[in-house]
This record gives C-alpha cells, structure tokens and sequence, in this order.
C-alpha cells in the first residue's frame, strides 16, 4: 500500500482543493500530464450535507451522508470521466476517504444528492446506516482525551460526527463496497482521513479486501491501492503513527513543521544536510509529505505553525526543498483564496463552485491561487522527475542560510535565506554547457527568460542568488526545460 504507481517519468501529488471534475480533468490534459505530474488527491467524492447555516463551508464535505458520488464536484459520470481522461494524461487519481465518521451537522440534513438523515436517531438511510452501525455509548472526544486514552480517540466522536463501528462487519462492507467501487473506476488509491480515529486491526481487514488497481486504466496487474493514513503525530500523544506504519504510508506532518521553521527564518537551513529520518521523521517509504494541507494553512486541527501561499517566498523556498530533496512522497497544496478560515471555495448564488480561469502566464483567477501552477513550483516537479533515483552529494553550505547540492549528475539546486546575496563558484555536477534557470524564468529557443548558468569541464560555475532577488533560489539540471 506504500507504491502510488505514478505512470513513468512522473512524480508529486497535487490537492485540488474543492476542484470540480471537469476542470480536473481539463488540468490533468492541458497542465498536470504534460508537465509530469504524478497524482492529483481530490476533494471527498461521496455525497455530503449541505451546510447553508455556514454559508457552504468548505468543511460540509467531511460530513457524509451517502456513498453516492454526488457532490459541489460533481456527479458519478463525471467522476469516471474524470479518472479515465487523468489516466490516460498519465496523472492518478487518490481519494480523500472519509470512512471514519457520518455528518454530525444539527441543523442540517439534505445532502448534495439530495438524500437525507436523522443524525438525532444515527439514521442514514441513503447508505443505509442505522443506530447499530455506530460506536456505543455515545461519547465526544475532548483534547485530554489524545493525552491519555486510545480508546476515547477512536470510539467517540471526533467533533460531534457520528462514529462509525469499523469492528462491525456491516459497517465494513459497506466501506470497503464504497473504496472497491473507486478503485474500479479507475482511482490509485485513498487519503484515509481521520485514521487517528480508528483502530489500526480495523483498517487493516478493510484494505485486505480492496481489490487490485484496475488494469484497464493502465496500472500493472496485481497492484494494491496507494493509502496514507492521516494520522497528526507529533510524538506527545497516546496514539503513535507508529501503530499506522505497519498498514500503509502516513501523512508527516512534522515535515512541514521543520521546513517552515526554518524558511520562515526559525533554524538555519545549513542544518538541512541531514534533513530526513535523523529529524524525527518517518522512514522514507512510510512518508506522505507537504508543506502545507488544507487544514493547518487555516489554522484548522492542528500541525502547528506552517508556511502558505501567502508567505510567497519562503513557501516557494520550502517547496523547491521539498521537491529537489528525495526524501518522501511530495504533496503540493493547491488552494482558493480565503481570509475566512471556514469559507468554502469560489462559488456563485446557488452555491455552485466557480471553476478557476486560466491567465495567459499560466497562472488560476476567478478566487483560485493554484499554487502547482506557480513557476517556480512546477519547475521544481520537472527538476524531481529528471533527478528521480538519486541521492543528493556535494552538499555546500556558508554556514547559515546559504545553501546548495546536486542530485547526482543530473540537477543542482542552490537557496539562500540570509539577508546578504549569495555569490558562489560551486560544484554544479552537471556537464559543460550553458542552462536556464528554471526558477527566474525559462528556457525559450536558445535563451533564457531569466538567469543563465554556464559550467565549465569541471562541472563548476559561477552562482548568484541575490538577497533581494523575488526568489531565494536557482535550479539548473540535465532536462529539456534547463539544458540550452
Ligand atoms: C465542523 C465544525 C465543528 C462541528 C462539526 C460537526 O467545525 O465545530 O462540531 O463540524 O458538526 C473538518 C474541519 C472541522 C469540521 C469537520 C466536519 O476541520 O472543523 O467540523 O471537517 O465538517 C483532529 C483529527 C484529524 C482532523 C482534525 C481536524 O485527528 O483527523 O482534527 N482532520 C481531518 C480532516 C479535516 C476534517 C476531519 C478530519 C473530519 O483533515 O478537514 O475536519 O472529517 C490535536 C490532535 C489531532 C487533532 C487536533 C484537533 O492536534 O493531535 O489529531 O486533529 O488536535 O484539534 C498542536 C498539537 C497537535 C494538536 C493541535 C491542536 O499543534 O501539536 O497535536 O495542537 O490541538
């Protein structure tokens, strides 16, 4: 469950956010497949409640109501279209499951299917679930209980949703039935939300009975969904990831902790040359990675203190790290705009979302940042994809904030954070030859939009990062969109 089975010369997972079908599936055509995009995680599929007392808060879609592929995103035909026309660009789909809990809203019980519930009386009938699907007594999770008690955690609710039984082998069928039909449908695997909140022995008898990738879509046969498990482990709590590995990947989120802190200017970067396991993290094949989720870049449920896109330049210095460095499975945030940390995405009257325009320098409007659309992010995935399996060497660093290495003899990557510029000879490990940089700008014809490097035979040059610059690093490597 550790191999996300990205098509050849792909990798990176990107979340669209509350994206629509259709528009993933015009990005995974015109962007995500050309570019070398791995996967895309997707907002969850299955019907949820409508929350007009919050004004449609992005959060309404945490709250089930039916397996019924029907939602803001769209419908079940567009959902296959969706999978098979990502497919085909070379791009996996990746599902957000939300398996552990049902909506728990007290107002609200029309869902986007347009089933109902009587969440007063644990009653699902679009599924159906009844009391007796449920964990019993009723209990709600408080914050001591992540201190002390295991049991609480998983057996109550985690914010008044009504917690499903996974011991129960009704309630098991039902979700694995649900997973087994995405899977047919073409998807590559599942964000697990809420894993915390199940008991492992559970999780693992549900993924024991999905069946494998589809091989009309192109995966070979045999192959097991991808799943990482959303466990928030810091290692001050009674539940440990560790409990998670075992299973399948898990989302790390001391990850972005780390990288944040130190690109938001916290920890010298130079300290990065051991940046992995030593750090506390999780084995390299156990790690989901980011920066940034759809959680904590709004201050919801904890991960601490992160970089977004609204720090622009160091969360494009911590992005370019995240990507240039081969530790871990890389996700990038895409996002809609929001000062509101409960708004939900661009949408019209009616509710429905606003599909995001595309500008002429390829950036997102109508309210979406698109941050996998930045330059300097998406050039980072073209860097990870030539200088895919190898190790980084000739690690340089001034002492402080200025760093760079190579990824064997294929990229080179430098960054400086200090407030002074960088200007270096450095070993760039790659052949004689002039190249663009790829995060200025880049390469058109037979010159460079932005920065031009030239290395010499001894495979050294010449390396200006000013302090004043836009962005706080240059990347050079072996590919077509650096190489002159
Ligand atoms: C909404 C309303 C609620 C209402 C509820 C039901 O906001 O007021 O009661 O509906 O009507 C999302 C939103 C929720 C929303 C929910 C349903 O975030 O606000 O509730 O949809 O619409 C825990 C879980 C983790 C979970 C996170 C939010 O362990 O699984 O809470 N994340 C996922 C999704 C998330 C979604 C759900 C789950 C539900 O990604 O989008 O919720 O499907 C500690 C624990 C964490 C725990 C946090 C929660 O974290 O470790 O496990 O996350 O507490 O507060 C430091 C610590 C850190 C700690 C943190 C916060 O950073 O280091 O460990 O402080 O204390």
């Amino acid at each position: 469950y550790k191999n996300p089975y990205y098509a050849p010369g792909h990798s990176t997972m990107v979340h669209l956010f509350e994206w629509k079908w259709d528009d993933i599936a015009d990005e995974c055509e015109r962007f995500l497949g050309p570019r070398g995009f791995g996967g895309i995680q997707i907002s969850p599929p299955n019907e949820n409640v409508i929350i007009w007392q919050y004004n449609r808060p992005w959060w309404e879609r945490y709250q089930p109501i039916s397996y019924k592929l029907v939602t803001r995103s769209g419908d079940e035909q567009q959902f296959a279209s969706m999978v098979r026309r990502c497919n085909d660009a070379g791009v996996r789909i990746y599902v957000d499951a939300v398996i552990n809990h049902m909506t728990g809203e007290p107002r609200d019980n029309i869902g986007t299917g347009g089933s109902t519930a009587d969440f007063r009386q644990w009653s699902y009938p679009a599924v159906p679930y009844t009391a007796q699907d449920f964990n019993w007594p009723h209990c709600v999770i408080d914050g001591w209980d992540y201190g002390c008690c295991p049991d609480k955690v998983r057996n109550c609710e985690l914010v008044g949703l009504k917690d499903l039984n996974q011991r129960s082998e009704y309630v098991r069928f039902m979700i694995v039935g649900f997973m087994n039909k995405l899977i047919d449908l073409g998807v590559a695997g599942f964000r697990i939300d809420a894993a915390k909140h199940m008991w492992p022995e559970d999780l693992q008898v549900i993924y024991d009975r999905l069946h494998n990738l589809n091989t009309d879509h192109g995966f070979p046969s045999g192959a097991r969904p991808y799943i990482y498990q959303e466990v928030i482990d810091f290692g001050n709590e009674a539940i440990s990831r560790d409990e998670y590995t075992g299973l399948a990947a898990v989302t790390e989120f001391k990850f972005g902790l780390e990288l944040s802190r130190a690109f938001a200017g916290g920890n010298q970067l130079r300290w990065l040359n051991t940046w992995g396991p030593i750090w506390g993290l999780l084995a390299h094949e156990d790690a989901l990675t980011f920066i940034d989720n759809h959680d904590n870049q709004r201050g919801h449920g904890g991960g601490g203190v992160i970089l977004t896109y609204k720090q622009a330049k160091q969360y494009k210095g911590a992005t370019a790290f995240m990507l240039a460095h081969p530790y871990g499975e890389p996700q990038i945030m895409s996002s809609f705009d929001f000062t509101d940390s409960e708004a939900g995405p661009p949408m019209d009257s009616n509710g429905n979302i606003i599909s995001p325009a595309i500008n002429s320098d390829n950036t997102c409007g109508n309210g979406w940042v698109c941050e996998h659309r930045w330059r300097q992010i998406y050039s980072m995935v073209a860097f990870r994809n030539v200088a895919a399996g190898t190790n980084v060497n000739d690690w340089w660093d001034n002492g402080s904030n200025q760093i760079a290495f190579c990824r064997g003899g294929q990229a080179f990557i430098a960054f400086n954070n200090d407030n002074w510029d960088l200007n270096q000879n450095l070993q760039t490990c790659l052949p004689a030859g002039a190249y663009c940089d790829v995060i200025s700008g880049s390469k058109s014809g037979n010159s460079c939009t932005g920065k031009s490097v030239t290395v010499g035979n001894d495979g050294r040059a010449q390396i200006y990062v000013g302090s004043h610059e836009v962005d706080m690093m240059l990347a050079i490597h072996r590919g077509d969109e650096s190489r002159l």
